[in-house]
Formats: C-alpha cells, sequence, structure tokens
C-alpha cells in the first residue's frame, strides 16, 4: 500500500514542493540560527540568492561539529519551550549529538515513518513489536508512532531479555519484527535454541529493519532463519536528519526510496566536497526542508550510496538511495587499500559453512597493516576435520583476495563463541587508532 499521494507525484511536483520549502527553511536558518548565519556570510550567500533548487549546492555544508559546537540547543531554530520531544545520539568520544522536536516535527516524523512502514509491507491488521532500545535512539520511538498511525498493534518490547522477546512473539502473535539485522540474527538464534522454529512456531511476517546496514547475502541469511516466505526490508535514518523515516525500502527490494517532499538528498565527493553526477556513488548529504526544531540544510551524512532516478515498479516516484556501502568513517585503509566492513561480510556471508557472526581486527606489526577475521562456523562437527578447516581457511582467504586484493588471517571458531548485539553490532575494532 502506498500511505501518501506525495510518494507518486511528478518530479515537476515534487521539485515545486522542494523549491518553495528550501526557501523557507533557509529564510528562517538565516533569521534564527547565528551560527548558521554565520556559515552563510562566509559562503557569501544570502537567503534570496536561493531561486532554483539548484542553487542548494551554493550553501554551505553543515556537519555533526555544528552541533557539537553549539550543544545542546544552539544549532536549534526554536526556543526550547517549543520542543516536545529531545533524543541524542551518543558518539564514541565527545558530548552526545542532541536533536529535538517540535508538535509539528513529531508529525511530519510520523507521517514519514508511517510511509516507510508501508513500502515495507506493514498495515494496520499487524502486531509489531519494536525490539529497539527504547530511549535516546530515536529508532524505537520512531518506528513505534509511525507504526501506531497506520493502525498496527505496537508491542514496545525493547532491546534484549530475547527469551522473553520470543514468548511475546509467540502469545501475541507478532507479525512484524522491528529491530537492527543484527539484533534479529541473535533472536532467530535463540529461537532454535529454545527448540522453535522461526516459520512454523512463530507468526513473524515482515522483518522492518534498520539503524544499520544489510548486505544482500545478510538478507538471504534472513530468509534462511526466519523462512523464505518473510518480507526482508530495510530502512535508512539519522537521529540528525529526523531519525528513521528518511528512506525505506518497497518491496521491489531496489534501493530506498525517499521522502523527497521533506528531504533533499545529493551525492558528493567526499574529499572535495563537490556535487557528483547522477548516478554517482558517494558521500550523501540531505537538507530537511519541512522540520521547525532543527533545519539542518546540506548535512554531511558520510554515508556511501547512490541515488536512482529511474521509475520503480511499485507506482511511487520517490528518488531511491542505493543501499549504503557503509560510512565514510567505518572504511579501513589496509596497506593502501580501502576496505569496507560490508565488503568482507558480502564475501563470508557467502559461504555456507560459516554463520553469519565474524569479527574484523586491524593492527599494525612491524610497520606492516595486518587484519585478522575470526569467523563462527555454522555446524560443531566442522571443528573435528583439521583438513575441512585448512579447505575452508583457504576458500575464504582466496574469497577475500578477489574482492579485496588482500590477505587476511582467518581464525575459525566454535559456533556461538563471538559476540551477539542487541541494538547495533560493533565488528570492527581497529588497534592501530589506539597506538
Ligand atoms: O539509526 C535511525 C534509524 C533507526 C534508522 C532505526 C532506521 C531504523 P542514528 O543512531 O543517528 O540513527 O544512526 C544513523 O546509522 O548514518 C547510518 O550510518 C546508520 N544506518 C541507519 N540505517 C541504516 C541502514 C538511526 N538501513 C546512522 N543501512 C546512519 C545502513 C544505516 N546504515
Amino acid at each position: 500500500m502506498i500511505w501518501a499521494k506525495e510518494e507518486t507525484l511528478s518530479r515537476k511536483e515534487i521539485e515545486e514542493i522542494q523549491l518553495k520549502r528550501l526557501q523557507e527553511t533557509v529564510t528562517g536558518l538565516y533569521e534564527k540560527v547565528p551560527a548558521y548565519r554565520q556559515k552563510m556570510m562566509d559562503s557569501n550567500i544570502k537567503p534570496e540568492d536561493i531561486k532554483r533548487l539548484e542553487d542548494l549546492r551554493r550553501l554551505p555544508f553543515t556537519n555533526k561539529k555544528d552541533l557539537r559546537d553549539n550543544y545542546p540547543f544552539g544549532f536549534f531554530s526554536v526556543p526550547k519551550k517549543e520542543l516536545v520531544r529531545i533524543h541524542a545520539s551518543s558518539g564514541t568520544t565527545g558530548k552526545p549529538t542532541v536533536v529535538g522536536y517540535t508538535k509539528k516535527d513529531m508529525k511530519t516524523w510520523t507521517e514519514c515513518v508511517s510511509r516507510i512502514a508501508c513500502m515495507g509491507g506493514a498495515n494496520a491488521e499487524d502486531v509489531a513489536q519494536i525490539c529497539f532500545g527504547y530511549g535516546m535512539f530515536t529508532g524505537a520511538l520512531g518506528l513505534h508512532y509511525g507504526l501506531e498511525n497506520i493502525g498496527a498493534a505496537v508491542a514496545p518490547t525493547s532491546s534484549g531479555n530475547t527469551q522473553k522477546q520470543i514468548m511475546y512473539m509467540q502469545d501475541f502473535e507478532t507479525t512484524i519484527l522491528v529491530a537492527t539485522p543484527s539484533y534479529a540474527l541473535h533472536i532467530a538464534e535463540v529461537v532454535r535454541e529454545m527448540g522453535l522454529d522461526p516459520a512454523k512456531d512463530l507468526k513473524i511476517r515482515i522483518g522492518l529493519f534498520g539503524g544499520e546496514g544489510m548486505t544482500e547475502p545478510m538478507r538471504q541469511e534472513m530468509y534462511k532463519l526466519w523462512g523464505s516466505d518473510m518480507l526482508v526490508t530495510q530502512n535508512y535514518g539519522m537521529s540528525e536528519l529526523i531519525g528513521p523515516g528518511v528512506s525505506g525500502e518497497c518491496l521491489e527490494l531496489c534501493g530506498m526510496h525517499i521522502n523527497e517532499d521533506h528531504f533533499i538528498p545529493e551525492i558528493i565527493d567526499t574529499d572535495t566536497g563537490e556535487v557528483l553526477p547522477p548516478g554517482s556513488k558517494g558521500e550523501l548529504v540531505i537538507s530537511c526542508i519541512s522540520k521547525e526544531a532543527l533545519p539542518l540544510i546540506r548535512y554531511r551524512t558520510k554515508d556511501i550510496s547512490r541515488l536512482m532516478y529511474e521509475p520503480c515498479k511499485c507506482g511511487r516516484t520517490t528518488v531511491r538511495m542505493e543501499n549504503l556501502s557503509g560510512r565514510s568513517d567505518d572504511m579501513l585503509i589496509i596497506r593502501g587499500v580501502n576496505v569496507f566492513p560490508s565488503q568482507i561480510e558480502e564475501v563470508l556471508l557467502k559461504v555456507p559453512e560459516i554463520g553469519a557472526h565474524y569479527e574484523i581486527m586491524v593492527d599494525r606489526k612491524n610497520h606492516l597493516d595486518i587484519m585478522e577475521i575470526k569467523v563462527e562456523l555454522a555446524d560443531e562437527s566442522l571443528l573435528d576435520s583439521y583438513a575441512m578447516l585448512g579447505k575452508l581457511e583457504h576458500k575464504i582467504k582466496s574469497g577475500l583476495r578477489v574482492v579485496l586484493g588482500l590477505d587476511a588471517m582467518i581464525k575459525l571458531v566454535a559456533p556461538r563463541s563471538l559476540q551477539r548485539f542487541e541494538g547495533k553490532a560493533k565488528r570492527v575494532t581497529d588497534l592501530r587508532k589506539d597506538s
């Protein structure tokens, strides 16, 4: 089901809305946010210079640093009394990034998530169990309001206590699982450990996944674990932009439709900041054109994607963003070669003898970068055959060499021996950063 008519407008209609909203937003920022006005003055541009959509690229970028420098509310366009919700995303260093919503922003957010839920196949009959951690993370409450709005029954079970989650899934006959892909993998394992079959003993028909990437082999793994009839879609968002609700996959599974009447996407070269031609892969930059409290313009997401403007079979006309290749700051440079963890995942998950869990460790020894990848065997019995293990190690190594052009050390470990995650997974440790 297509939730809103704005998802099917002609390009001309969408662009008219975008230009009007962009002009209003930039004017508001210039008038109300001194730090943003200063950035515009430094770039020698005034709100009245935005006459066409193409003028967007004349505006300065915004980034996490702008929010940190103006912590907590200095980059907001409204006084604190107009806020009705505050969230924050915790970074690894320094203060968190604080984001806020007015009443109108909450409506916009709910609307955006409702669209994404419908794209992923949800409807009013569904029982949706939200297994994202409730709290400052935008994922849980974002999906919560959006799903309630379409009439689904929402069970806010949050993350953790996995056996109890599964009990609720059985007792409520939950049909939608909302989780990070990593947690969905873990839940499926625990279901099996409890002697149940996810496809037969549970009624989950949709996995609405997000908050972290899901490669195609990982999606295949989901079908294997949860049953081939499950609809497995992912959606994308970011706290600074709104939370979940920026874009989502429809059932055609060919990229994530962006809610373009609320967000204008661009793809830039991360190093030069130059806008790249249509179809290029690069850093996703998003302008929020309908928000009141924190309408960031040209926000540098650091996420790597590509935009696709061709019409989609689902009937939506909105531009799609390719599933992310990763984040520019996740990219590892190993002996001069650029490596995204998602490339490693794609190779690993195509090997049937190993499971979906892995850990990547990068270090420097004798001035040389080394990468060790711990991979779980799918089956305990493989541990008994030394020759089998040797062969398997060789197979994984050569697969990685073809894709990355690099050698990695492979350590095969027993099933269920690596760490499991209830939220976003942390699979990479780069010890070079600490030395
Ligand atoms: O993760 C918002 C969200 C929650 C989206 C739940 C979808 C579902 P943050 O915690 O601010 O917000 O993290 C944002 O997570 O820049 C991406 O790097 C990553 N991310 C989110 N969704 C996806 C996805 C939420 N579908 C950061 N694929 C983003 C890949 C994703 N990465």
